[in-house]
């Protein structure tokens, strides 16, 4: 099922024509109310007629997080604050918060986009949706709302947390899809078996899982563990929220919702367009936004697009699994690294529980990373020779799929920190010393 085909499946030259169109009336919206963009415009010496074809979009300046922050918290805001009806704000867990405020036709917008994410995934009215994503200043939780009752699926507003509740009320209610981040559906499944349940027998099928990294065989683990269809949903706060992007059924890369959200990929040093394909900082233009309207906003996102169709019958491009931000690059000894690739290598190692952190530290002038990943009370009471024979294989996995050597270390079972939300993968204790 299809929630929108007329857009969801618009002619390629359609589709153009509709976002040059927004792109044109964004360009005047914002020149005319914010000084900030009349600025930026005046000093790129480009008017809102300049604007001519979709070519022109990359005369436009860029938008950044620190702009966002500067202005903090309505100075970016593009429609008259009277008509701002409701606001979400990241959590900023470095400097201050960006926030993002909505008109009443953006909380439209949003509820249709989300609805179209929901859709993708396989919901129907029938479904009913446990959200365990944070409701508050946090979009996630409010974002599915939204899709949720614009499908007329039934929801389960229970937020994150209180992890054997959330199991009670999945069985009680019957919950058909889970929708939290997939760190807190891999919590699920391991309290659920601590509670003597089948987590494969839970009444969920399907899992809308976001907000944070995940790799390929951190899907495979999630699948197997809660026997469920697990799909990606990606989004940030600055742009709506979730619903910027979800993956169908076929799981090669999450539709972008492009006839309000115009994707770019760009080389983040050299700022110019990478070719179709090819590995980039994702860039989007707002081009039906109201109260937070941003022209190519840098999202620091690493991803690749494609305009391949799909097999689904959507036309809206697709972007490549989140492979990291840009600043969760790490350079170790030379060596360019996300946390998702480290990831991608333990998942497939048995021995290894799916729970880990990296730990960044400086030694001697220089940056080392140990790997710390849960094992199974077996292997962690067993023999120091064995545990030691199994972290040197992974170090060495890692080092045959990644190049760099780096220390791994098996810990006991549940000692990682497990989160309701984004999990916290890197723990840099550089500054402490
Ligand atoms: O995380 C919005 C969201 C809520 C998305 C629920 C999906 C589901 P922020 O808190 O502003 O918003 O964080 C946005 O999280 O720039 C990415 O770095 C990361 N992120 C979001 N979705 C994904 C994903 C929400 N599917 C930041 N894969 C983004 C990888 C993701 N990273």
């Amino acid at each position: 099922m299809i929630w929108n085909p007329k857009y969801e499946c618009m002619q390629r030259d359609e589709l153009e024509k509709l976002q040059l169109e927004r792109l044109k009336k964004t360009v005047e919206r914002v020149y005319n109310n914010l000084p900030f963009y009349k600025n930026r415009l005046d000093n790129a010496r480009i008017r809102p007629e300049d604007i001519k074809s979709l070519d022109d979009l990359k005369r436009l300046p860029f938008t950044t997080k620190d702009d966002l922050r500067e202005n903090y918290p309505f100075g970016l805001v593009s429609a008259p604050l009277k008509d701002i009806v409701e606001v979400h704000m990241s959590s900023g867990t470095t400097g201050k918060p960006v926030v993002d405020a909505y008109t009443r036709a953006d909380i439209n917008l949003w509820a249709e986009v989300m609805a179209r994410a929901l859709v993708s995934a396989g919901a129907t009215s029938n479904d009913v949706i446990q959200n365990a994503y944070g409701y508050g200043l946090f979009t996630g939780g409010l974002g599915v709302h939204y899709g949720a009752n614009r499908i007329g699926a039934k929801i389960i507003p229970i937020s994150g947390g209180q992890t054997k509740r959330q199991i009670m009320i999945m069985k009680d209610f019957s919950s058909t899809i889970i929708t939290c981040t997939p760190s807190y559906a891999l919590h699920i499944a391991e309290v659920a078996e601590e509670m003597g349940e089948d987590p494969t027998k839970l009444p969920v099928r399907v899992g809308i899982l976001g907000a944070e990294c995940w790799s390929e065989n951190m899907r495979a683990e999630i699948e197997k563990k809660l026997g469920i269809l697990a799909l990606d949903i990606y989004g940030l706060t600055e742009i709506i929220g979730p619903g910027v992007a979800q993956e169908c059924e076929y799981k090669e890369g999450l539709h972008i919702y492009e006839d309000h959200f115009l994707p770019e990929i760009i080389d983040p040093d050299t700022l110019e367009p990478v070719p179709e394909g090819e590995e980039g900082e994702l860039v989007i233009t707002t081009l039906t936004r109201e109260g937070t309207t941003l022209l190519r906003y840098r999202t620091r996102d690493i991803t690749s697009i494609t305009y391949r169709p799909c097999r689904c019958g959507r036309s809206m491009a697709r972007i490549s699994k989140i492979k990291g931000r840009t600043d969760d690059m790490l350079i170790i000894r030379g060596v360019n690294i996300f946390p998702s690739q480290i990831e991608n290598v333990l998942m497939k190692i048995d021995e290894a529980e799916p729970h880990y952190q990296l730990i960044l530290e400086r030694r001697k002038g220089l940056d080392e990373l140990t790997v710390e990943v849960e094992t199974t009370p077996e292997i962690f009471f067993d023999e120091v020779r064995k545990i030691e024979e199994i972290e040197a294989r992974i170090a060495k996995d890692i080092e045959d799929n990644l190049g760099l050597r780096i220390q791994v270390k098996l810990v006991e079972p549940r000692s990682i920190e497990r989160s309701m939300g984004k999990a916290k993968r890197l723990i840099d204790k550089r500054e402490l010393k």
